[in-house]
């Protein structure tokens, strides 16, 4: 593939994904609000995802978007409504007009992020469950993405990712983290896999203490995990304490997602 757009590049998720997704012959247009230093190999746009000629223009010439852009955990209604739900609409409907076959959506575990321990390992055909507005978002965005291929025959791969972060940030990354090379390797299979159609699929690493979601649709696109958060079990186990089965973070999939510090009066 020649041309990759990838929104929302500034982010956490896009800072890892650049130089993982650097290929020779390829090039990347990173896409954010906030303004970005091209790299060899790269070019930016500076644009919202919820500008729709912008995003149309973005997309020219494109093979594919890797659309990640938006807010990245629980917000009040109006925000999340504007910039993830609209904003994920912006994209697909960009990637029709420009003619892009493939659309690589950033979806989340909090998606299904009230799904319990009783129902793991879970599998990709768990219906969305979300644990907040912002899960909410990412069931939406895989509902667009399912309408953008049945309808347009947009090629459309939905990454319920975990945790994606340079190292664990806690105790229940042990089981949920997903390392930036293995994303890295995850989103290249969904660059690179003939014809998927549509699919969702987990994010994750090949953690000792995970098993929580299904490794094999990700697998079915030709990823193979590589990397295991247990290799930070000591250190996080000095600074938090060994994690203790009854504390409420692990009664569900989306974990502090559901807590009440993030009900709707406390917004
Ligand atoms: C997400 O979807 C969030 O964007 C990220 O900040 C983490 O909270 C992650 O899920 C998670 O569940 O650990």
């Amino acid at each position: 593939m020649s041309r990759i757009l990838v929104t929302g590049a500034a982010g956490g998720v896009g800072t890892l994904l650049r130089p993982r997704l650097a290929r020779p012959g390829r090039t990347l247009r990173l896409l954010d609000v906030v303004p970005l230093e091209p790299a060899a190999g790269e070019e930016s746009v500076r644009a919202s995802v919820t500008d729709l000629p912008a995003l149309v223009e973005a997309c020219r010439d494109v093979d594919a978007v890797v659309h990640l852009g938006g807010i990245s955990v629980e917000a009040p209604w109006a925000q999340i409504l504007d910039v993830n739900i609209n904003g994920t609409y912006t994209v697909f409907e960009a990637a029709r007009r420009a003619g892009v076959p493939r659309v690589v959506f950033a979806s989340s575990n909090h998606a299904v992020g009230y799904r319990t321990p009783a129902e793991y390992p879970l599998t990709a055909d768990a219906p969305p469950l979300p644990d907040t507005y912002y899960g909410v978002s990412k069931a939406a965005g895989e509902a667009l993405g399912a309408l953008y291929h049945h309808r347009y025959g947009l090629d459309v791969i939905c990454l319920r990712i975990l945790t994606c972060f340079p190292e664990p940030p806690n105790p229940r990354a042990l089981s949920t983290w997903l390392s930036p090379d293995d994303c890295g390797r995850l989103v290249e299979a969904c660059l690179t896999v003939p014809r998927p159609g549509y699919r969702i699929a987990y994010g994750v690493s090949a953690n000792t203490r995970g098993g929580w979601v299904s490794l094999a649709e990700a697998r079915a696109l030709g990823y193979e995990p590589a990397d295991d958060a247990e290799v930070f079990a000591a250190k996080l186990v000095a600074e938090h304490g060994e994690p203790a089965p009854d504390d409420p973070v692990f009664a569900h999939l989306g974990g502090p997602f559901t807590a009440s510090e993030l009900d709707a009066d406390h917004l």
